[in-house]
């Protein structure tokens, strides 16, 4: 969903539960929190919110939790994945033998950072959930020595993986202006509507968008359109269609970190909404469907019992054998993504993959 109104970076004091304590090294100044004893110019990390309500989205009041649970068949949005032990699960993932998004993605900005750096000439990088900025680090290594990046900024939900990743960075391109900013992507995307001067990158790694429905795959696409200028660019990296046998290993690790991962979820809405899941009755499950070209990740529980969640007032009944959806992962097709991505103004320059097709990255250039 694209957020109408306007957008502003400022303080707020508890985002996913995480409060201002774990932030004692940080200084409050103005509407902005600045690291102390660092170059105070050029890291800044600020709180995206809606300027309207003054609050901030990313700790909303579980209404979609209420939406999913009291449907038929039940399902819970993805986003609650990303608590701060989600965070840490989905890192281990990453650096998992069956999970080959990420290091097939690597390699491609290995090999292709300099290019995409000559295609698009000195510009500010912007990153949507920057995560811990491992792979960015490749194009940022890229800008830093040509000289070519004039700022970066790192957008994420999380602010802990945040605040570390911009503390290590900042210490790596001491040079270099970055402006963290702690939100989801349609706050991130309303903020930046207002034109700049400067040439920007947007760039959406990991196949996140594969994590939207077609339909908000869409919507997103039409907005990068209309934050972006003409000239501007676009780096979207997408997993691609393959033997499900290959996505299914990937999601059903034999170490159990992406079981671990689905089902922390619960925890998550335990200590969120004050619920009482009980994780050993429910297992995971992921499963490729052919039809729709997408992973499937279901939680299914074990035996029929309720589940109560507290802060929101509700009690929800599970029978024995029912799921419920926690995330899509979609797989593209090359092709129809670089006509989706043009059909909304991105025009692709280039596309960049590993020898065995596993996985793409398209850079786009909003029509001149
Ligand atoms: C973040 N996203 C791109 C991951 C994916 O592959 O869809 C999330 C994930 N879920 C299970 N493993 C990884």
């Amino acid at each position: 969903m694209i957020i109408a109104a306007s957008i502003q970076a400022v303080k707020v004091d508890f985002i996913l539960g995480i409060d201002r304590e774990q932030s004692k090294n940080w200084r409050i100044i103005g509407e902005s929190m600045q690291l102390k004893q660092s170059n105070q110019e050029l890291l800044q990390i600020e709180y995206l919110a809606t300027v309207a309500t003054g609050q901030n989205l990313v700790k909303d009041d579980g209404k979609d939790v209420i939406e999913g649970l009291t449907k038929t068949p039940k399902s819970l949005p993805s986003k609650y994945f990303y608590d701060r032990q989600g965070s840490q699960l989905f890192e281990e993932i990453c650096q998992l033998p069956e999970y080959y998004p990420t290091r097939t993605e690597t390699a491609i900005l290995q090999e292709y950072a300099p290019e995409i750096v000559a295609y698009t000439g000195a510009c500010e990088l912007i990153e949507l959930g920057s995560g811990s900025s491992t792979k960015t680090r490749l194009l940022l290594d890229a800008y830093y020595q040509q000289q070519k990046s004039s700022k970066y900024v790192p957008i994420d939900v999380s602010e802990t993986i945040l605040q570390a990743s911009a503390i290590e960075l900042q210490k790596e391109y001491p040079n270099l202006p970055i402006q963290g900013l702690i939100g989801t992507y349609e706050q991130a995307l309303a903020y930046y509507r207002n034109a700049s001067d400067n040439t920007r990158m947007i760039f959406f790694l990991g196949s996140s968008i594969g994590n939207f429905s077609a339909a908000e795959c869409d919507k997103f696409l039409e907005e990068i359109a209309t934050v972006l200028k003409a000239g501007d660019y676009f780096l979207l990296g997408i997993d691609l269609q393959k033997p499900a046998a290959i996505l299914e290993a990937a999601y059903n690790d034999a170490q159990g970190v992406t079981a671990a991962f689905n089902l922390n979820m619960l925890s998550h809405l335990n200590w969120r909404f004050q619920a009482d899941f009980n994780l050993d009755l429910f297992s995971h499950q992921a499963i490729y469907n052919q039809d729709q070209s997408q992973i499937e990740m279901y939680l299914i529980c074990q035996k029929t019992h309720p589940v109560h969640l507290k802060k929101l007032d509700l009690t929800v009944n599970f029978q024995a054998s029912e799921s419920i959806l926690t995330e899509i992962s979609r797989k593209f097709n090359l092709e129809t993504m670089e006509k989706d991505l043009e059909s909304q103004g991105l025009k692709p320059l280039k596309v960049f993959t590993d020898p065995e097709n596993l996985f793409g990255l398209i850079l786009c250039q909003l029509s001149l």
